[in-house]
């Protein structure tokens, strides 16, 4: 007999009872290849999986009426629908609402082309799989998972985006803000905790008087409504004396990665550049800084990123390229370089330069001035992490500014309420159940 072919995807790693109902009902419908998604697909559509691609690919293998199985490398069907021809796509109906819907159009689109058919089942929301997913963010969210999965998304994609976060709410925009564009999922892999924007929400100048007390406060606030992984902007580090502790304090909370800066004194924003009086650090004395910092960590996880300030203070690429390498032989994980020019040619150069005798250290980009570049050409160019240090403060202040204005100019609220969001959006973007 000829039977039908018929195709699921999962990108489960946690196999339970609505998994099997689904997949018994797709066995019954013919012969049955199940596509397992790839990592970088789950990572981009929930989070980062529990078990790589090749266990998951090993769980499907090993059930009951399961042909065979293959790799689905986007959340798009797109690939494997040209690829396979199946007579019957399967999927739970969840997908007919919600950011999955241009997925599903998709795929009918597709089969519509050969008379292949979409077959739906009533999508299962079982309270146990809610349980077992929010068991899964619970344990996302400690200390020794959270660390060192910014390491992890390194070894995984080799190049990862992070946005700015300086409060609990801005965290959950981090951590829930997704795009479905093209058959694929964007979203930010980490958090970036920003001085200036730490110091702003303060109401206070980014001149590491914010102490690092509050500091932590803020990560904690952050760190309790969120599971992705923490950059922390430690501005230029402070004594190394000091900093010692503070590695150790941010490791024990669960952060990734702190960045520190080149530079003694008292420390301006360096978007400020030569405008106002900064000084460099020694090669010497910073080096020193990151050896003891390194020293001082206990995990393998965590990371120091040496953030090199030669092209902010005018002091030219040789300078810069030196300290770089000097930074990195004392033990940096990962090299910054800033610049405050709209121009990227520079920090282009700076790549090439750096990528010539080091292609492995990952290279942090904040790309604030220089926004014009697409995070794929900086990928290729060879930089690893792109961080959007700002732009939440920059864009969430104004509009309060205006609301403020608003209700002063008219004396009421009233005009004031077409740029509000409605107050049940704000229980939609604050879970209740965590
Ligand atoms: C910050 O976000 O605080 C930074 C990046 O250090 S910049 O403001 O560009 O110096
Ligand atoms: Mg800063």
């Amino acid at each position: 007999m000829n039977q039908q072919t018929v195709y699921i995807a999962f990108s489960t790693d946690i196999i339970h009872s609505g998994h099997l109902s689904i997949l018994n009902k797709a066995v019954s419908l013919g012969s049955l290849t199940v596509g397992v998604l790839s990592d970088t697909a789950v990572a981009s559509f929930k989070r980062y999986p529990l078990l790589p691609y090749a266990e998951r690919k090993k769980l499907f293998e090993n059930l009951k009426g399961v042909d065979r199985v293959v790799c689905q490398e986007t959340m798009s069907y797109h690939d494997v629908i040209e690829q396979l021809h199946p007579d019957i796509v399967v999927h739970g109906d969840d997908w007919k609402m919600g950011f999955q819907k241009p997925l599903r159009e998709e795929v009918i689109s597709l089969l519509s082309a050969y008379g292949g058919k979409l077959v739906e089942f009533p999508y299962t929301n079982d309270p146990e799989l809610r349980a077992i997913e929010n068991r899964y963010r619970a344990e996302a969210a400690l200390p020794d998972v959270r660390r060192g999965r910014l390491k992890k998304m390194l070894g995984l994609k080799g190049f990862v985006t992070a946005i700015e976060a300086h409060s609990g709410i801005t965290g959950l925009i981090a951590e829930q803000t997704k795009v479905l564009q093209d058959g694929r999922t964007y979203q930010f892999d980490a958090m970036w905790i920003s001085s200036l924007c730490d110091s702003t929400a303060k109401g206070k100048p980014d001149i590491e008087l914010v102490d690092m007390t509050s500091r932590f406060r803020t990560i904690d606030d952050i760190m309790e409504v969120t599971t992705k992984p923490i950059i922390f902007d430690g501005d230029t580090g402070g004594l190394t004396e000091h900093f010692v502790y503070t590695v150790r304090t941010l490791e024990r909370m669960g952060v990734s990665m702190i960045i520190i800066e080149d530079k003694t004194g008292l420390k301006k924003n360096s978007l400020f550049g030569i405008d106002v009086q900064q000084t460099q650090d020694s090669i010497e004395n910073f080096s020193a800084k990151i050896a003891a910092g390194k020293k001082a960590q206990k995990t393998k996880d965590f990371m120091i990123c040496a953030r090199i300030e030669s092209l902010i203070l005018e002091k030219g690429m040789e300078d810069a390229l030196t300290r770089a390498f000097a930074f990195v032989n004392a033990g940096a994980d990962a090299v910054m370089i800033h610049s405050r020019k709209k121009d990227p040619n520079e920090i282009k150069e700076f790549i090439a330069k750096f990528r010539q005798q080091d292609r492995t250290t990952p290279i942090v980009l904040v790309p604030t001035s220089f926004n014009t570049v697409y995070e794929e050409e900086w990928k290729e160019l060879g930089a690893n992490i792109i961080i959007y240090a700002n732009q939440l403060t920059r864009t969430g202040f104004p509009a309060m500014q205006n609301a403020a204005r608003t209700i002063l100019e008219n004396h009421r609220a009233k005009e004031c309420d077409d740029i509000c969001m409605p107050i049940k959006d704000i229980i939609t973007l604050i879970p209740e159940e965590r």
